[in-house]
């Protein structure tokens, strides 16, 4: 059998990236990108294979509007013609990342092809993906990002991997092309599914509610299939490392696999890839040679470095890794700290203008979160200083002083005592996050925090978080101010609500009340599959008291 390899020279595309991507700001930054690389984890494989055919089916009450249909065993791929019926589609059961490889064979003996064979392979993360029309292409993300491949087969017998990783659970197989005299069948079809996520995960007392139990399930699942070479954001879309990404998987991983050599390489390949001001790039690829996604900088993501730095610490005890990075620790402060008004409020108009994080929502305001992120970063960076004894560092000892004033300043000026709300920017908007961000940065005392937060929620017309990473820190922040019931509550309604729509992985946005909204104008190019949304495993497994208990 002839093997026809489409592996395309990747000839090194490297042209424009300097040899190595280092900072010139870290004297050590070569030697952060060496230890990074020492630390990247052996990828575990498993063989996957579709498991149904099934039969995509438009429905209003489902997500999005289709869902599958059960269509029978995919046994007819393997002995019956496929001109009899030129387009299928496949259910893997589950969802995986990896390589597919197919194979096909002519459908007798004496038969062979006069022209080639042409196929196109589409895998997809949810049924919505395979069925909206892509063209004309209305998305703000690469049109290339959608995993549709197109094979031509100059001969069969052939046997193929194609040679992009993929990602999702459906696969859609459409003939384009084949001679009129010639038929054929499958003769493989398999997907060789990647993680570094090693090992069990801890189990849930038998208390545990099944919705829990689910919501467990699943988040674990998508934190496994973003566990790669790096934390990714999303193995079908972006694949590569975020900082805020970063710092949520860690949190999940610390109470699951403990994969803590993972959380090393990220810390110390991002740290490598700072720009030459030593400001930590927001985002980090690994091919050709690992490199930043230069000038893409995000300030509230550089400050919760510092947190998953002293996190890892916590977590490890690794005083060596902490030590070796702490100089990042302080340049990003230094940064954060230009953008203070002489009145110890951060200044969203102060040129340059960085791009603030936060969420996913259109008019959402961010100067109070960023105010109150700030506080809480300069309040952990501290800690981490405590623990490495580096407080008597120039600046350093300032530190606490200064989330004193930020915070002192944003009770008179973003507080409103009398309707107990947090008020953000010119407008005054009201927004979840908000709160959040000032019970996270203790700003708010715990009976304040939970005044605003009872009233944000009770505010039809408040910004409420569109995405899962939003989410994540308003369940921290209700816990933080004594609301458990309420936190299980909203975990349970959010995430639970992805689940009773049917994933098999957390999504990047979901919004109840929109099931296509996309910050990119176009759903099927939203990632269902993202780092960001695992964390009910960090709550489930660190708070048994309040997810695991009856
Ligand atoms: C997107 C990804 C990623 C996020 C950044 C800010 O590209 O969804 O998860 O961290 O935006």
């Amino acid at each position: 059998m002839k093997t026809i390899s489409l592996t395309v020279g990747l000839l090194l595309l490297a042209c424009g990236l300097p040899v190595v991507a280092q900072s010139a700001y870290y004297p050590q930054s070569a030697e952060w990108m060496r230890k990074a690389e020492e630390a990247t984890p052996r990828l575990i494989t498993q063989t996957a294979r579709p498991v149904r055919l099934v039969r995509p089916v438009k429905d209003g009450a489902a997500f999005q509007e289709w869902r599958m249909e059960d269509a029978g065993t995919a046994g007819p791929l393997f002995q019956e013609s496929f001109k009899s019926h030129p387009t299928v589609t496949l259910d893997f059961g589950d969802h995986y990342t990896g390589y597919l490889t197919f194979g096909v064979e002519s459908l007798r003996e004496r038969m062979a092809a006069d022209a080639p064979v042409r196929l196109r392979f589409t895998l997809a993360e949810v049924p919505a993906e395979l069925n909206t029309p892509l063209e004309p292409y209305k998305g703000s993300l690469a049109r290339s990002w959608i995993q549709d491949e197109v094979v031509t087969l100059t001969s069969v017998p052939a046997e193929v991997t194609i040679p992009r990783r993929l990602s999702g659970r459906y696969l859609k197989i459409e003939l384009l092309g084949v001679s009129g005299s010639f038929d054929f069948k499958f003769s493989k079809l398999e997907l060789r599914a990647q993680t570094s996520a090693a090992g069990e995960v801890p189990e849930l007392s038998q208390t545990t509610d099944s919705l829990l139990r689910e919501i467990y399930r699943v988040g674990v699942k998508t934190l496994r299939e973003c566990m790669q070479t790096v934390y990714e954001d999303g193995p079908k879309r972006d694949r590569r490392l975020w900082i805020g990404d970063l710092y949520l998987e860690a949190l999940a991983n610390a109470c699951t696999f403990k994969n803590h050599g993972l959380t090393k390489r990220c810390l110390y390949l991002l740290a490598a890839c700072a720009a030459d001001d030593g400001f930590l790039h927001a985002t980090v690829l690994e091919e050709p040679r690992p490199h930043p996604q230069y000038g893409t900088h995000t300030l509230d993501y550089a400050l919760i470095y510092n947190v998953a730095l002293l996190d890892y610490l916590k977590a490890t005890g690794d005083r060596a890794t902490a030590e070796d990075l702490w100089p990042v620790v302080g340049r990003q402060i230094e940064i954060a700290l230009k953008k203070l008004t002489p009145q110890w409020i951060y200044d969203i108009d102060h040129e340059p203008h960085y791009w603030l994080v936060f969420d996913w929502k259109p008019d959402f305001d961010r100067q109070a979160s960023m105010q109150g992120l700030m506080i809480w970063a300069l309040r952990r960076s501290y800690e981490l200083a405590e623990a490495l004894g580096k407080t008597g560092e120039p600046g350093v000892s300032e530190w606490p002083r200064v989330a004193d004033k930020m915070r002192r300043a944003a009770r008179e000026r973003l507080w409103d005592r009398e309707r107990q709300v947090v008020l953000s920017g010119r407008g005054g908007q009201v927004s979840y996050l908000s709160q959040v961000w000032m019970i996270l940065s203790g700003t708010l005392s715990q009976k304040e925090g939970r005044a605003a937060m009872r009233r944000v929620m009770s505010m039809p017309q408040a910004c409420y978080p569109g995405c899962p990473y939003a989410y994540h820190y308003v369940i921290e922040a209700l816990l933080r101010c004594g609301m458990e019931r309420e936190a299980r509550r909203l975990l349970t309604d959010y995430w639970g609500g992805m689940v009773r729509c049917g994933a098999d992985t957390f999504w990047e946005v979901y919004d109840p009340n929109d099931d296509t909204f996309s910050p990119y104008g176009f759903h099927p190019i939203n990632s269902y599959c993202h780092a960001w949304s695992c964390t009910p495993v960090y709550f489930i497994a660190r708070y048994p008291e309040v997810f695991q208990a009856e």
